[in-house]
């Protein structure tokens, strides 16, 4: 993309109602507009990172055999009555009446509908075990919208809903989901630590929620300083071997942690005190296992192996999609703006032209653009007019990982410099060893996608 042709929209100054600095920054970068209370427009820079954290959880659901659908933003009524949370949910759920006086609702969960879904398509247990889900946008009318996308009314989720027979088979798909949920965050660069926390108006006992911590977080949560030691990492998971996911499940939720709502002092009292800590926390997803509070009273069985109908034992998993994008940027920004990981960034490169006009700069800056395309990457090329000062400012302010810097000076020593958004570091190279450098860091991301997701092309029409 060529900045002189894309739609940039940054503030100059930095917003007085803004609160957090994700919020303030994603607001300065031009990624998005606010509407209205807690609703957003989401402009190009910030549509394609919200593109790029969805694709992530794409591929890892998808490498779990979680399979994608998409299920509608207005629900009827009816659904929620069956299972009773029609009351439960209160003020909010944003209740709509059409013109025939039926009441409907904008989603903001969807328990009842896949079970619906489910209840009128599968009746043996030979279906099962199925994992089904969607990203789709739902509306919440939070007393307290704010920090921007981070607590918004409007907001885009990822939500699996689980179906199996027994209570260990939905268990191993509850481990299933926390070691997917790990892998995701870790790809977009985050550390979201499992804790135990409450399960509210979805229900179930058996839940926990996925913290980033930062000082800006809305949740208080307390847990044990060792459990910021452990990563997933790159191992490889058999998401079908029991013992596995469980191992994990286990390794991650040894140690105390828990949110407020489940905290203990006595029980974290036994965590040796150089180890006990008390922080604040991003919610960025949360898993449940419920068993058969939707099944059962909406009708959801299946005939089981000894031809007796029984109800299906579920669970529900949620990634705050929209929500992530605050909290990478709270976890990862400087000074002078974002700083993005290099698995979610909007472009995977900046280009500066440090004298627009001139022939060899220029023509430059256009081997660069043209040869990062052809590795399949996509260069943000600034080919504005504008003071090289201004340039960079921009550049740091959206945050792309990499920036080329294109100058006479140097092309006459034959080299550009390549900068690191993140150290500030920089090199001076040749356009071919910067294009080939450039190349070689974002191949190890494509790496990191299933690689026969990644060649169907199906799997390329879902984002
Ligand atoms: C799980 C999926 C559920 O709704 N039903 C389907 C279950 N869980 S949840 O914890 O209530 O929500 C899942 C994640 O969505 C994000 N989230 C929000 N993001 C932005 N603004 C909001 N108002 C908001 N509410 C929830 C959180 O990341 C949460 O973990």
């Amino acid at each position: 993309m060529r900045l002189s042709r894309y739609f940039l929209p940054v503030l100059k100054e930095t917003p007085a109602d803004a609160q957090i600095v994700s919020h303030r920054l994603m607001l300065r970068a031009g990624m998005i507009k606010q509407q209205t209370a807690g609703i957003y427009s989401w402009l190009p820079l910030g549509f394609k990172v919200l593109k790029n954290i969805e694709r992530i959880v794409h591929e890892e659901q998808q490498r779990a055999g979680h399979i994608p659908m998409l299920m509608p933003t207005i629900q009827p009524a009816e659904l929620w009555q069956e299972s009773g949370r029609y009351n439960d949910y209160g003020r909010e759920m944003l209740r709509i009446e059409d013109r025939h006086g039926r009441d409907m609702l904008f989603g903001p969960t969807n328990e009842e509908m896949i079970t619906d879904i489910f209840r009128s398509h599968v009746s043996s247990y030979k279906d099962l075990p199925l994992t089904l889900y969607h990203i789709q946008w739902k509306f919440r009318d939070e007393v307290r919208p704010r920090f921007g996308v981070m607590r918004g009314r409007e907001f885009y989720m990822k939500d699996g809903y689980n179906f199996d027979l027994t209570e260990d088979a939905a268990l191993h798909a509850y481990n299933r989901h926390l070691v997917t949920y790990l892998r995701t965050y870790e790809r977009m660069g985050l550390q979201a630590i499992p804790m135990r926390a409450d399960s509210g108006a979805i229900g179930g006992d058996n839940t926990h929620e996925f913290l980033v911590l930062a000082e800006t977080g809305e949740s208080e949560v307390f847990y044990d300083a060792r459990i910021e030691d452990i990563r997933l990492g790159g191992r490889e998971i058999d998401y079908d071997n029991v013992d596995e996911c469980r191992g994990v499940l286990d390794e991650f939720t040894s140690l105390y942690a828990r949110t407020d709502e489940t905290h203990e002092d006595a029980i974290f009292a036994e965590v040796p005190e150089q180890h006990r800590r008390s922080a604040r926390g991003i919610e960025v997803g949360q898993i449940f296992y419920f068993g058969t509070k939707y099944s059962e009273p909406m009708g959801a069985t299946v005939q089981g192996p000894d031809g007796k109908p029984v109800p299906v034992h579920m669970g529900s998993h949620g990634i705050g999609v929209s929500r992530l994008l605050g909290a990478i940027i709270e976890a990862s920004h400087d000074d002078n703006g974002i700083i993005w990981p290099e698995g979610v960034t909007p472009f995977h490169c900046g280009i500066v032209n440090l004298k627009q006009g001139d022939a060899d700069t220029d023509a430059a800056c256009e081997t660069l653009y043209v040869e990062l395309c052809k590795h399949g990457l996509e260069p943000l090329y600034d080919d504005r007019d504008e003071r090289a000062g201004g340039k960079f400012a921009t550049m740091d302010l959206i945050g792309l990982p990499w920036r080329i810097t294109v100058g006479p000076r140097g092309l006459k020593n034959g080299v550009v410099e390549l900068t690191s958004r993140k150290t500030g570091e920089s090199e001076e190279m040749s356009v071919e060893a910067a294009v080939a450098k450039v190349a070689e860091i974002y191949a190890l991301h494509k790496g990191l996608a299933h690689p026969e997701m990644m060649s169907t092309r199906a799997f390329h029409t879902y984002i």
